[in-house]
């Protein structure tokens, strides 16, 4: 799948309405020099490589090391970046340890995905009185003020949690229905927006009652934990609700391990659509996957350039998600790019 072929929905800052524009506008600006305002030299210009910082969350799951193989595939010096790229192992504190690293280093662009959403104000002050801009992918921030980052590109969380949750009162809605929650990491934005969509979708159904909620921080093996004491404490689970696939792939062993049948005496619904995930949907394992598309590395690239070149960017940048059945998979994923 490549997000070069995707209508890009965009938020403008503030504003109610939604622009569909394709990439190119979003990607206008070349790599001219430009003085953006950017720290250090102004970058970009006439050959100079732009400098980026990039503070990535972790390793923590098949998503992220799609995201992070498309971020690092795309910000090369063939393509006129130097790219400084660290791994925070899931905290906050080693982001925050980061960015303050390349604020010093002078880079011209700091971009990360944010682990958690709250407690960055201050470091992204730090970085704006550097005269440094930064850009926020795959996670956002609860800033107010909204001048902190020149732009957001990502997945509308909520709206993810709401397909999950609309296929399930769709599809399993008609009869009482018991459903556990792994969440992922406690505070992040994917996290608090697929719990809030998902239980939008499905408040109107009475049979459908989410009995336990846990975070198992979008890893297999916290996954797989937190389903197993689910298991121990509620002896009719009819479905779970996984933040990502590599919860879900986690809760698939607990499940089988307890002498059950994932996809059949217990169905599985989960967010990512990455290839393991795909693979246990084609094999009947899981039921339903909402995809989260982390192949975000060619419009960072568009973005740090148009910022460094002194163009326009939007403040949000939502990219668009698509949602499979088993059918659905099957025919994807043979040529599924991760
Ligand atoms: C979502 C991303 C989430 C994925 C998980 O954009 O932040 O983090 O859904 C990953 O797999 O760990």
């Amino acid at each position: 799948m490549k997000t070069t072929n995707f209508t890009k929905r965009m938020f403008a800052a503030g504003a109610a309405g939604i622009m569909a524009l394709s990439l190119t506008a979003c990607g206008g600006g070349d790599s001219g020099g430009g003085d953006a305002g950017a720290g250090g030299d102004s970058g970009g210009g006439d050959g100079d490589l732009i400098s980026v910082g990039f503070s990535q969350v972790g390793a923590e799951s098949g998503w992220r090391a799609a995201n992070t193989k498309s971020i690092q595939d795309t910000l090369t010096e063939e393509n006129g970046f130097d790219l400084s790229f660290s791994d925070a192992q899931q905290k906050q504190e080693n982001q925050i340890q980061a960015i303050r690293s390349y604020i010093a280093q002078g880079v011209d662009v700091i971009a990360f995905s944010p682990v958690v959403e709250s407690g960055w104000d201050a470091v992204l002050e730090e970085a704006k009185a550097a005269d440094i801009p930064v850009v926020l992918t795959d996670r956002s921030v609860d800033s107010q003020d909204e001048t902190l980052y020149e732009s957001f590109i990502g997945s509308d969380f909520v709206l993810e949690g709401e397909t999950a949750g609309k296929w399930v009162v769709d599809n399993l809605g008609s009869e009482p229905l018991n459903v556990v929650e792994l969440q992922g990491t406690t505070g992040a934005a994917p996290a608090v927006d697929r719990k809030a969509g998902f239980e939008s979708a499905i408040e109107g159904n009475p049979n459908i009652k989410i009995i336990a909620s846990q975070t198992g921080n979008f890893t297999r093996t916290e996954g797989r934990q937190v389903m197993e004491g689910f298991l121990q404490a509620n002896p009719d689970i009819d479905l779970v609700y996984a933040h990502n696939d590599d919860m879900g792939l986690g809760a698939i062993e607990a499940i089988e391990a307890a002498g059950l049948q994932p996809g059949v005496d217990i169905k599985i619904v989960t967010i990512d659509a990455v290839k393991d995930g795909m693979q246990a949907l084609v094999d009947g394992k899981i039921n339903y996957i909402v995809e989260c598309n982390p192949l975000l590395g060619p419009d960072l690239a568009d973005i740090i350039k148009d910022v460094v070149a002194g163009n326009p960017v939007e403040k949000r940048i939502v990219v668009e998600d698509k949602a499979f059945d088993q059918a659905a998979a099957a025919e994807a994923l043979p040529t599924r790019e991760y």
